[in-house]
């Protein structure tokens, strides 16, 4: 028996797939669509773990559809500008754009070696001129629709990448990359206007059905919808300065106010400006970063003003008006009336600045005497100390309650507001997509003519400055348009911009007039599969989807709303971590296992310490390399072992015996196949083929079943049951053609799992242009099943009979089983307890 040879045969059937291209597919309404996306990769240099079972997951789906007899859509491109160019390039001297190209070479190539359905006539590179051009004339195209707009605001800096973060790229106070504390800084930026949207973006999530709920719910809490009131607040004092206005989700709770806060970029700020105190203040807040994360974490602080505000419910009641840390700019008003005992921001500023804590809920079971003491309550129960408002319930009748005696007394309104914050898009770096506008000497801007794109990055140029290298592109940077001097826009696009519009330009890769054609996307879009990390749950989904809107907005020849219609996150691909005895990570490669006991390779008497397995990253070094896996093992392999662990959603363990034994796996089916080939070589008689057809048909069933379900993992456990079955049941007989037949099935049903091995093997029993193969219903009816037969309360043996049995003719055949004859008086049967189809209980 011949070793399967997986090198030969996987190259043999890339070429094959490469040179008769394969997976190239056209836009054709007369067929029914499939469009199955991976997110795209930022061409680093090489792929990851991550990338193999992401693309693996993928494909899986794209070659079954393609059986199943759909026009397949499954194309690869480069989410190609970016941070890590431009630093390589740095460090090493280099062009980014040569960089990236030598990484997208190297990664397409081993890409293709995974044996991917891909459309590789479809490749898109962002960095590409022939890509970002179509991304500047949107960008035109939502300055005209007033979606885009400039303006100067405090923003996330990141002193390590010298670069403004959007909110969302803030996680923990620190940058998403760099890992550094985000500071405040006051910057001219672009924004999108994704809050436009922010009830649209909420309300398509319920119409979302092929979405994971948990990726849903992170959404709709970073959208946050808060429903409450603007309570206009009178003001005393000696500065010129009536009323200021808070947004609170708890009116209910005024009686308990003993403060109002305002950011430090309220408007009053301006009568502070030459405070030297106020200014040293401001200083102090400027340390915690802007987003809501720090200022929770951070240390409360304030700056009192020698104002008052007048309670609006009594009038009689003036607190402190104070500048606080915790208060957002671009949140509601940026003021907050302070209640201590039920909000615990405030409870903390209120015992800093020793103000009163007023107690006006207690919950349902305390008495009227309950106080806030330790920490602020802001739970449900009933309004206390509050004058009209007591003895309503909290929060949903007292809050309503209040509204409606503000808004009678012309005091306040509801209103309802979101968390959600326009995109700034502005980032202060070269490897990115240029924003095609232009400004004269006094800062007016000019979008720059549409004839005139792209907008090109200028090439060779000295990267290794402080900041910004456009900014001192003097030459780049004046340009003419109708006869004015102007100069360039030097901020470059956050590259989730050209990641929220990429799966449009697959539909029309080649389109130079727009970055898609209609008719292309009337078919193709929307996704109907996409399939990434959920870790792009909130930016990249987010973003996409607002996409859509923006371009649909006011647009005749648009209105797709959603981008993906269903949505699969999968989980990550984990490995046990090694240190050595000095504490350092050491990567699996140089370890060696000796008596089931793990060394140092380099020095076997260092015993290594084994860790918990966690998601490969280089910083832990506990990653291995597909390539590697790859030319050791083979793709299919790689596919197999990477699907076979756990289902896709969940993380998967890699291990070295777990990739073995899918190696071993193959070689076995291929013994099979080889002895499958060589009974149908005998051709037989046809006594046997009843059973080969059942099981083929339940098989079928199953592996269907799965694949509807995202259950890959458990097709894997199909085959290797698909296998015990055929390997024992190969000697019996059956007859060539339905041997032939229900082989080929079963062959089909591994391509879109082992595609090299799957499509040689059925290369051998010549079949050409076939199908996925259905199964059949009326098949798939058990023909016996197990009775148990318990005598006295004990089981004694399994009577095999068809179903729908009847108790008596079940008794017939005990009484002539010599087996069970024995365990019971056949004269003498007191009692029988018969559970149809499954179990007889005779007492003698
Ligand atoms: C008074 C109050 C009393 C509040 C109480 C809460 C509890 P959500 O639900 O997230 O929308 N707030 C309003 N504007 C703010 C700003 N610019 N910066 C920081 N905080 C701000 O939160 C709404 C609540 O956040 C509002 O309700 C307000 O505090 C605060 F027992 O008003 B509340």
């Amino acid at each position: 028996m011949s070793r399967y040879n997986f090198k030969s045969v996987e190259t043999k059937w890339q070429n094959y797939w490469e040179k008769n291209k394969s997976f190239k597919v056209k836009t054709d309404p007369s067929k029914k669509k499939f469009y199955c996306l991976e997110m795209f990769p930022y061409p680093s240099g090489k792929i990851h773990m991550g990338h193999v079972r992401n693309y693996t997951i993928g494909d899986v789906l794209a070659r079954y559809k393609s059986l199943q007899g759909y026009n397949v859509l499954h194309p690869m491109g480069w989410d190609s500008f970016g941070m890590p160019a431009e630093n390589a390039a740095k460090q090493n001297n280099l062009d980014p754009k040569k960089w990236t190209e030598t990484n997208v070479l190297n990664m397409r190539t081993q890409l293709k070696k995974l044996g991917l359905s891909i459309d590789w006539d479809r490749e898109i590179s962002t960095c590409n001129k022939d890509y970002y051009k179509h991304q500047q004339a949107f960008f035109l195209e939502l300055f005209e629709k007033k979606l885009v707009y400039r303006k100067e605001n405090y923003v996330n800096w990141d002193p390590v990448d010298e670069t403004v973060l959007a909110n969302e790229q803030v996680i923990d106070g620190k940058g998403w990359r760099s890992g550094a504390i985000v500071e405040r800084k006051k910057l001219s930026q672009w924004f999108f206007n994704i809050s436009k949207f922010s009830q649209e973006l909420l309300d398509g999530l319920e119409k979302l059905e092929s979405w994971p709920n948990k990726v849903k719910t992170m959404q709709k809490n970073w959208i946050g919808k808060s429903f409450g009131c603007e309570i206009d607040f009178k003001i005393e004092g000696d500065l010129p300065i009536k009323n200021i206005k808070c947004f609170t989700t708890r009116p209910d709770t005024l009686f308990g106010f003993s403060f109002l806060a305002l950011s430090i970029d309220h408007e009053v700020s301006k009568f502070f400006s030459d405070n030297k105190d106020f200014l040293r203040f401001k200083n102090e807040c400027s340390k915690t970063g802007t987003t809501e994360e720090a200022i929770a974490v951070g240390d409360k602080i304030g700056f009192k003003t020698n104002l008052e505000a007048v309670n609006p419910l009594n009038p009689k009641q003036k607190v402190p008006v104070y500048f606080a840390n915790f208060v957002l700019m671009d949140y509601g008003f940026g003021a907050v009336f302070g209640c201590p005992a039920h909000d615990q921001r405030d409870f903390d500023f209120a015992k800093k600045y020793n103000l009163e804590i007023k107690t006006v809920v207690r919950p349902i079971d305390e008495d009227e005497k309950f106080t806030v003491s330790d920490e602020a309550y802001p739970g449900p129960g009933i309004i206390i100390n509050s004058d009209f408002l007591n003895g309503l319930s909290a929060p949903e009748n007292s809050i309503l309650e209040t509204i409606k005696i503000l808004e009678k007394k012309k005091l306040g309104k509801k209103q309802i507001n979101f968390r959600l914050k326009d995109w700034g898009v502005s980032r202060q770096r070269y490897w990115g997509c240029p924003i095609p506008i232009a400004y004269d000497e006094n800062g007016k801007v000019y979008p720059i003519p549409k004839s005139m794109l792209p907008v090109e990055l200028p090439e060779n140029i000295n990267l290794n400055i402080k900041g910004n290298p456009l900014d001192s592109q003097n030459n780049w940077r004046e340009i003419n348009i109708n006869g004015k001097k102007l100069f360039r826009e030097t901020d470059t696009l956050d590259t989730f911009v050209c990641s929220s519009w990429y799966y449009l330009r697959f539909c029309s890769p080649t389109e130079t007039k727009y970055g898609f054609k209609k008719e292309d996307i009337d078919y193709w879009m929307p996704v109907d599969q996409y399939i990434g990390g959920v870790e792009h749950a909130i930016l990249h989904l987010l973003y996409s989807r607002f996409f859509m809107q923006a371009l649909s907005h006011d647009n005749n020849n648009f209105n797709i709303l959603e981008p993906f219609s269903g949505l699969f996150t999968q989980g990550m691909v984990c490995h046990e971590t090694y240190k050595d005895p000095d504490n350092n990570w050491i990567s699996p490669d140089e370890i060696e296992n000796i008596n089931g006991k793990k060394y140092l390779k380099k020095d076997k008497s260092k015993l290594v310490s084994v860790g918990p397995s966690e998601s490969m990253s280089k910083s832990k070094k506990n990653t291995i390399d597909p390539e590697n896996i790859i030319s050791n093992y083979g793709a299919d392999s790689a596919r197999l072992f990477i699907l076979s662990d756990s289902p896709p959603e969940k993380d998967v363990q890699w291990s070295e015996e777990g990739i073995i034994s899918s190696f071993k796996f193959i070689q076995k089916l291929w013994k099979l196949n080889e002895k499958v080939v060589s009974e149908i070589n005998k051709n037989h008689n046809s006594d046997f083929d009843d059973e080969i057809v059942k099981y083929t048909n339940k098989y079928l069933k199953r592996v269907h079943d799965n694949l509807e379900s995202f259950s890959y993992n458990k097709i894997i456990a199909n085959l290797y049951e698909m296998y015990s079955f055929l390997n024992k049941q190969i000697e019996k007989t059956y007859s060539k053609q339905t041997l032939v037949e229900n082989y080929k099935k079963i062959l089909i049903t591994m391509t879109p799992i082992l595609p090299h091995f799957a499509n040689e093997c059925l290369s051998i029993i010549k079949a050409k242009n076939f199908k996925w193969p259905e199964y059949d219903v009326s098949m798939l009816k058990e023909d016996n099943i197990n009775i148990v037969i318990q005598i006295n309360g004990k089981k004694r043996g399994l009577i095999q009979a068809k179903p729908n049995i009847s108790e008596e003719k079940l008794l017939e055949i005990i009484k002539n089983d010599e087996k069970m004859v024995k365990y019971f008086n056949q004269k003498n049967i007191k009692k029988k307890i018969y559970i149809k189809d499954k179990l007889l209980n005779i007492i003698s």
